[in-house]
């Protein structure tokens, strides 16, 4: 078990920075203007994420309407929802669309202009939510856990949600609960030691279970305000990876009564389905509390998390706008709809 402290004072070598990235170097990371307008920039580039879904509804949608309006009916409808279903915001919005401009609209002429208002009204609702911001403990550290899939970018927004808390002025511990990969410890100790925060780590091979034990009883005795636990993505089966989550669960509780204060579900906003349907099980055996959308700003199609919103039942904290420090803004439904609407 090795414990990477270090204190206040300790200089951050320069050197140990990439210089291919740039955002992250240390004096930004103490600087929490820089910060703010890192993710200001970056939500315009999730806005632009949602240029194809809005190009869709301008042009798809918009040529099954004459300009003198469209009769509504069966066969208008059956247009519509095959249309929508095309999309990439998924069935259940699609569904939801037809079968409120069918009721809405049923033997009228609908104009396309109304109809995109019940689209975007319908869009907007399902992306309603509360609990947006991250839980943080009355009393002692908040420990937040991060689970998903291989490859979804918890590593990364592990290192971005501890750079948040770090320019806060608030003092973060590590833990790299993913021993299954050599790989993933190392890329995490990288991380912390760009942004100046301290890490606990196991060889390879580790008992995730201990690693956790270990980082959450150090937040304790040293007075952490937050404690992130990194873990695998993926063991030999599913079965060993869900009693996995479980153990490690059981393990922050006994430190910490009312923890884990946050299960963040990491999920790739440009994975398929299949990815989406795997997500589920960590949702359910980890008791998830909110969801990291990572890589929207490489699916061009924002659209995503509309099913995601559905499917899931749990709120979107926080998104993902690239592979730096900077690079996650919190998520909100309401720019979100707007950027989709061409809104201001
Ligand atoms: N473009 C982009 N890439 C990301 C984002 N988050 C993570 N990645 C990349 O996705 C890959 C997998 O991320 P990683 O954090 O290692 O995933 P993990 O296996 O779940 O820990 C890496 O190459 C990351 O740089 C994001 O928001 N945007
Ligand atoms: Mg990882």
């Amino acid at each position: 078990m090795a414990f990477w402290n270090r204190k206040k004072t300790d200089p951050t070598p320069a050197t140990s920075v990439d210089p291919t990235q740039a955002a992250a170097t240390p004096s930004e990371a103490a600087d929490t203007s820089a910060n703010a307008n890192t993710a200001a920039k970056k939500s315009g580039g999730w806005l632009a994420g949602l240029r194809k879904t809005a190009q869709w509804l301008n042009t798809d949608i918009r040529d099954l309407w004459k300009s003198e309006g469209e009769l509504v009916d069966d066969d208008f409808l059956q247009k519509l929802f095959a249309i929508l279903v095309r999309s990439d915001m998924g069935g259940d919005m699609a569904r939801t669309i037809r079968d409120r401009i069918g009721r809405d609209y049923r033997a009228r002429k609908g104009h396309f202009e109304e109809m995109l208002t019940v689209i975007s009204e319908e869009i907007r609702s399902s992306l309603e939510q509360t609990g947006t911001a991250i839980k943080m403990a009355e009393t002692g550290p908040t420990v937040i856990l991060v689970v998903g899939v291989n490859g979804s970018g918890k590593t990364t927004s592990i290192a971005k949600l501890a750079y948040r808390f770090h320019a806060q002025g608030k003092r973060v511990l590590l833990g790299a609960g993913d021993t299954f990969r050599a790989a993933a410890v190392e890329q995490l100790k990288i991380w912390s030691d760009r942004i100046g925060c301290d890490i606990v780590t196991a060889a390879s091979g580790a008992d995730p279970a201990s690693v956790v034990f270990q980082t959450v009883a150090k937040a304790v005795a040293d007075q952490y305000d937050v404690c992130i636990l990194d873990t695998a993505g993926r063991l030999q089966t599913q079965g060993h990876l869900m009693q996995q989550l479980d153990k490690i669960r059981r393990v922050i509780t006994k430190h910490v009564a009312d923890a884990p204060h946050e299960v963040l579900l990491v999920l790739d906003a440009t994975a398929g389905q299949n990815a989406i349907s795997q997500a589920k099980g960590f949702s359910q055996a980890a008791g998830c509390t909110g969801i990291v959308l990572s890589k929207l700003d490489g699916s061009a199609k924002g659209g995503v998390i509309v099913p995601i919103r559905q499917q899931f039942n749990l709120p979107v904290k926080l998104v993902g706008l690239g592979e730096q420090l900077g690079d996650m803004a919190e998520f909100d439904p309401d720019s979100f709809t707007k950027g989709l609407f061409g809104e201001e």
